[in-house]
C-alpha cells in the first residue's frame, strides 16, 4: 500500500501544466505560468497543504477546532511534479527510435532508459530528459491535453513516448470550455495507445466535481494508492466544506458587528454620519480580506478593470443608492438617498427609542427639523441626543455582496488570472429575504446589544450570546 504517491505531470509546452497545478493545489503564485512556449524549465515537486490556519481563525465562534494535519501526521502525501513540455518529440521518437538495432527485444522502458544513458540526452534533448527521467521515477502521469489543438504528428510520437513508460496515465483534457475542440480525435488517438482513463478538465473553469473526477480516476488505475487517494478525496472534501463553514461565520459575524453597531450624536452632527459610513466601509473591508484570504486568494492580485474588486477592494461604495437599485433591492419609503443615506437616526427620547424608519426625515435636514415635524410632544421628550444605526437595507446590500463574492471564490480556479466579475448572480439572490431589504428576525435582535459591535466600545466579542446569534445568522446563510 502506498503512503505516498509521486504523480508526474507530464505534456506538450502551453497545454495548462502549471495552471493545473495551480487549481489543483490551490496556490496563485506556483511555478510561472505564460503563453510563451518553454516558461516551466524545470522539475518542481509541489504538495497539496493539508493545513489551513485561516480555517482556524474563526473557531473561537464555535469552540471547534478543525481537524487538521491528521494525513500529514501519518506522512502521507500526494506529490505532484510540474515537467517543462515536451517540445521536440518528432525529433525524440526518432532518435529513441535509432538507438535501438534492428532486431531488438528492448521494450518501452528499455529504449527510455538507454536514451536517458545516451549523450543527447544531456545536449540537445535535456529538457525532454528531465520529463522522462521524472516520469520514471513516478507512480503515474497525469497526461495534460490542449483539446483545441488538432492532433498533428508531434501529438502521435509525444504519446508514444509517454507509452513506453508502462506508468498507468490519466489523459486530461485541458480547454475543454472553448467551444471548438478536437476531442474525439484525441479520445481516438489516446485509446490506440492503451490511454483509456480520461477526463475533461478545464484548468481555469474547473467542473465542480472536476477534483473528485479526477482523485478517483487515478485511484482506480494506481491501485495500491486507493487508500491515500480516498482518504485525499476526504480530507479536501471536509476542508471545502470547513471553508465554507468559515465564510458564513465571516459573513455572519460582520452583520452582527454593523447591526449593533450605533453612535449617540448631538443634533446636527453632520460629520459622525460621515465617520460611521467610515467605519462601517473599513468593516466590510476587513470582511473582504478575510474571504479572500480564507480562500486562498491575495488582494493585490486582482487587477484594475475588476469587478467588483479593484485590488482586493470593491469599486462600488457600500453607501450608493444606485447599486442598491440595480441589484434590486426594495427601499423603504423612509430610505433617503444622498450624504446621509444608510445610517437612520433613532432619538432616544426619556428611555423610549422609536423606529428609525419612522424618523428617517430627519436625517437630512438634521435633527431640529425633526424635532419641527414630530411636534411639541416629542421635543419635550428630547434628549438632545439621537442615536445613529446603519440602516436595514444597507445591511443587506452588505450580505448580498459578501454571499456573492463568497460564491466566486468558492468556484473560482486558482490558475484564473481574470479579475472577478459581478456576474447575474448577485441579482439573483436579491430575489430573496435580503433583496426585500429587510432583516431577519434573528439578526434583528443584534440592534439591542451594541455591545455585540467590535464597532462600538466595551464590545464583548466572546459573549456567548453573540457567539449563538452569530451561528445562527450564518447557518441562515447557507
Ligand atoms: N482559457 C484557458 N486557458 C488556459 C487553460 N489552461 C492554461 N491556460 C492558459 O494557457 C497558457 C499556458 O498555460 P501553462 O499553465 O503555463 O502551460 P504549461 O506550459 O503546460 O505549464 C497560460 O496563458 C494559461 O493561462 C484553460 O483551461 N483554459
Ligand atoms: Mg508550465
Amino acid at each position: 500500500m502506498l503512503t505516498r504517491l509521486h504523480l508526474a505531470v507530464v505534456g506538450h509546452t502551453n497545454v495548462g501544466k502549471t495552471s493545473l497545478l495551480r487549481t489543483l493545489i490551490r496556490d496563485s503564485h506556483f511555478g510561472e505560468v505564460s503563453d510563451k512556449p518553454g516558461t516551466t524549465r524545470h522539475v518542481e515537486a509541489i504538495t497539496l497543504p493539508l493545513s489551513d490556519n485561516a480555517l482556524l481563525d474563526k473557531s473561537f465562534l464555535t469552540g471547534k477546532i478543525p481537524r487538521n494535519h491528521y494525513l500529514a501526521a501519518d506522512n502521507e502525501e500526494i506529490l505532484f511534479y510540474d515537467t517543462p513540455g515536451l517540445e521536440d518529440s518528432v525529433a525524440l521518437y526518432d532518435y529513441i527510435n535509432h538507438l535501438i538495432p534492428a532486431n531488438s527485444k528492448a521494450d518501452g522502458i528499455d529504449k527510455l532508459t538507454l536514451f536517458l544513458q545516451s549523450p543527447e540526452a544531456e545536449i540537445n534533448f535535456s529538457q525532454e530528459a528531465k520529463v522522462i527521467r521524472q516520469l520514471l521515477k513516478s507512480d503515474a502521469a497525469i497526461y495534460v491535453i490542449d483539446v483545441r489543438e488538432p492532433v498533428l504528428a508531434k501529438y502521435h510520437d509525444e504519446v508514444a513516448i509517454l507509452a513506453n513508460s508502462d506508468k498507468p496515465i490519466l489523459a486530461v483534457l485541458n480547454f475543454t470550455s472553448t467551444s471548438q475542440t478536437n476531442e474525439k480525435e484525441w479520445k481516438r488517438l489516446l485509446s490506440r495507445v492503451g490511454i483509456h482513463a480520461i477526463i475533461r478538465f478545464d484548468a481555469i473553469f474547473p467542473p465542480l466535481d472536476g477534483e473528485e473526477r479526477l482523485y478517483q480516476s487515478l485511484a482506480l488505475l494506481v491501485e495500491p494508492a486507493k487508500l491515500l487517494l480516498t482518504k485525499w478525496l476526504a480530507k479536501i472534501t471536509e476542508m471545502r466544506n470547513a471553508r465554507d463553514q468559515a465564510a458564513n461565520l465571516i459573513i455572519a459575524e460582520t452583520l452582527v458587528d454593523i447591526t449593533a453597531y450605533e453612535e449617540r450624536v448631538k443634533p446636527d452632527d453632520k460629520q459622525a454620519i460621515v465617520d460611521m459610513q467610515n467605519q462601517v466601509r473599513r468593516r466590510e473591508q476587513k470582511a473582504v480580506d478575510e474571504l479572500l484570504r480564507l480562500y486562498q486568494f491575495d488582494s493585490a492580485q486582482e487587477d484594475e478593470g475588476s469587478l467588483p474588486l479593484v485590488k482586493g477592494r470593491y469599486n462600488t461604495d457600500l453607501f450608493n443608492t444606485e447599486a442598491l437599485k440595480m441589484i434590486g433591492i426594495h427601499l423603504s419609503k423612509g430610505f433617503l438617498s444622498g450624504a446621509t443615506i444608510g445610517i437612520g437616526i433613532d432619538l432616544a427620547v426619556g428611555g423610549v427609542t422609536l423606529g428609525s424608519a419612522a424618523l428617517l426625515g430627519a436625517a437630512a435636514g438634521g435633527l431640529a427639523q425633526t424635532a419641527k415635524q414630530y411636534g411639541a410632544k416629542l421635543r419635550s421628550w428630547f434628549s438632545g441626543y439621537g442615536k445613529l444605526s446603519v440602516d436595514d437595507e444597507i445591511i443587506c446590500f452588505l450580505v448580498l455582496r459578501l454571499i456573492h463574492l463568497k460564491e466566486s471564490l468558492n468556484h473560482r480556479s486558482h490558475a484564473n488570472n481574470d479579475p472577478i466579475r459581478l456576474s447575474t448572480e448577485i441579482a439573483k439572490q436579491a430575489k430573496n429575504q435580503w433583496g426585500k431589504g429587510v432583516l431577519p428576525k434573528r439578526l434583528k435582535v443584534a440592534r439591542n446589544h451594541s455591545h455585540w459591535s467590535t464597532l462600538n466600545k466595551g464590545t464583548k466579542k466572546h459573549d456567548e450570546k453573540r457567539k449563538s446569534i452569530i451561528r445562527q445568522v450564518a447557518q441562515q446563510l447557507c
